[in-house]
């Protein structure tokens, strides 16, 4: 670790200490988890434990006591052992904790019960995310242990507080540093991207472009994918999180990839759909061409002060538009977003804060009300429009509703019955049944950049890869300069 990197982490703690107080938090790190028999799934920290501490092996405990006399910042980590790091790769061991990565004190992982036990009897408050893994026993264990110790005058823990609110607000804004990580992980993404169109030819199975695809993440210095390519081809695109990519392509399909290196433990995200044969055919072109009006409209909306739920809003009104315009709604644009009838064709949000996780933490509200862009927020723009394969025909209720207050229904009353209330006020309404044209059935598209919200607008992080109708033929006709199959 570089003494500019650890900086990073002495800033991290620093502020995440003044949101403790007198508090004593316990971050765990992830732990490894088996693949099949005695193999494990690669491993990859937990984003909150790195955040704080850079250090990157399993079976590890970061303590931050902030109102401790000596030992304010302490790790619990595997121990050197010459014969397991001979099998299983170098630790840093207690010594490296204090050393390389600045604890004041650091011990082995079997000494955490007993070490905890002693900061936590003079805390009131232990921060603790319960429900994230194998501590919570512990921590759970521990307090109940120390109730006796109030009795007899020690402060004691009175409440186990998660600590994700405070890490997470930290996360939802990038320093330059940490932008600076997450742009090299967005131009090696684009890069990927771009190759994927030069690369890609009817014949090939999918998973031969996903090849190319990480070939580029690899080799430009991306250790790791921020999350599972998926790369789906023809009717696959209709399959929102498809990542078998298994298909032989045919010329004529559309190829729809959505994948994302991850470089310094930043994430890119970016979607792009492309003809396998390099053009578009006129219906594909027509839906492409709605679904990036829309991407547009949305990513232009983003600047400082505007609320995130407006990026939705603009990019489900020009997606109904367009929609409307094909002839695959059956009313006009105002009724079908009432009736949220795009929902047939656009089921999912329109995007996601971006950061050390591809899905990253932060609240999209805050008391109830969608919260205001700020500089130094990144997050993806990515509508798409998604036509069913196998349906003649779609089904669409006449019946306005709120989809807040849906989502409100859900959290009072758990998912399954909220969804059969739904299901029950739904029957009640009048329908209509839709047929769709033949054209656009099995077309699936979707379109992703990376934004960040600067002082003064948004700039795309993305920006170069191929997205235009024209860029995208262009790049599909270029050659490019990986091995195929023979
Ligand atoms: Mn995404």
């Amino acid at each position: 670790m570089t003494s500019e990197e650890l900086a990073t982490f002495i800033d991290r703690r620093r502020r995440f200490a003044e949101a403790l107080g007198d508090g004593l938090a316990v971050v765990p790190a992830a732990a490894e988890t088996v693949r099949n028999n005695d193999v494990h799934h690669s491993f990859r920290q937990a984003s909150d434990f790195f955040f704080l501490t850079g250090f990157d092996e399993p079976d590890a405990v970061a303590l931050i006591d902030p109102a401790h006399a000596k030992e304010r910042f302490v790790l619990f980590v595997r121990p050197r052992d010459r014969e397991m790091e001979i099998w299983n790769g170098h630790r840093a061991g207690v010594e490296g904790a204090v050393a390389t990565y600045g604890a004041d004190a650091a011990y082995p992982i079997d000494q955490l019960d007993a070490r905890l036990r002693e900061h936590a009897l003079e805390r009131e408050t232990v921060y603790y995310r319960l429900g994230t893994g194998a501590a919570d026993g512990r921590v759970v264990r521990l307090v109940t242990d120390l109730r006796a110790a109030r009795a007899r005058g020690f402060p004691a823990p009175r409440r186990i507080e998660d600590p994700g609110p405070i890490l997470h607000e930290l996360r939802l804004r990038r320093s330059p540093a940490e932008l600076a990580r997450q742009r090299r992980a967005c131009a090696i993404s684009r890069d990927a991207h771009a190759e994927a169109m030069r690369y890609a030819q009817p014949g090939m199975h999918e998973y031969e472009v996903q090849a190319a695809v990480e070939f580029v993440f690899r080799s430009e210095g991306s250790p790791r994918d921020a999350y599972p390519s998926i790369v789906a081809s023809g009717p696959n695109a209709c399959i929102l999180h498809y990542v078998e990519n298994r298909r032989r392509m045919a010329a004529g399909d559309l190829l729809l990839i959505d994948a994302g290196c991850e470089y310094g433990y930043h994430a890119a995200d970016i979607t792009r759909t492309f003809p396998v044969d390099g053009r578009f055919t006129a219906p594909q072109r027509a839906v492409y061409e709605v679904v990036l009006r829309a991407q547009l409209a949305a990513i232009a909306a983003a600047r400082p002060g505007v609320r995130y739920e407006v990026i939705h809003d603009t990019a489900r009104r020009v997606l109904t538009e367009g929609l409307v315009a094909l002839g695959l709604l059956p009313r006009g644009v105002d009724d079908s977003l009432a009736m949220h009838h795009y929902r047939e064709f656009f089921m999912h949000g329109t995007g996601h804060w971006l950061g050390m996780d591809v899905h990253d933490v932060g609240d999209y509200r805050v008391r109830r009300a969608s919260r205001p862009l700020e500089p130094g927020m990144v997050f993806t723009v990515e509508p798409g429009l998604y036509v069913d394969p196998e349906r003649e025909t779609a089904t669409f209720w006449l019946r306005e509703y709120s989809e807040d207050e849906q989502w409100e229904r859900r959290l009072r009353l758990g998912t399954a019955a909220a969804k059969k209330l739904e299901d029950e006020e739904r029957a009640k309404a009048e329908k209509i049944t839709h047929r769709i044209p033949p054209e656009f059935r099995g077309i699936g598209v979707r379109i992703e950049d990376d934004i960040l919200v600067t002082a003064d607008g948004h700039e795309v992080l993305t920006a170069g890869t191929p997205k235009t109708v024209d860029e995208v033929e262009r790049t599909c006709a270029e050659p490019s300069r990986l091995p195929r199959r023979a």
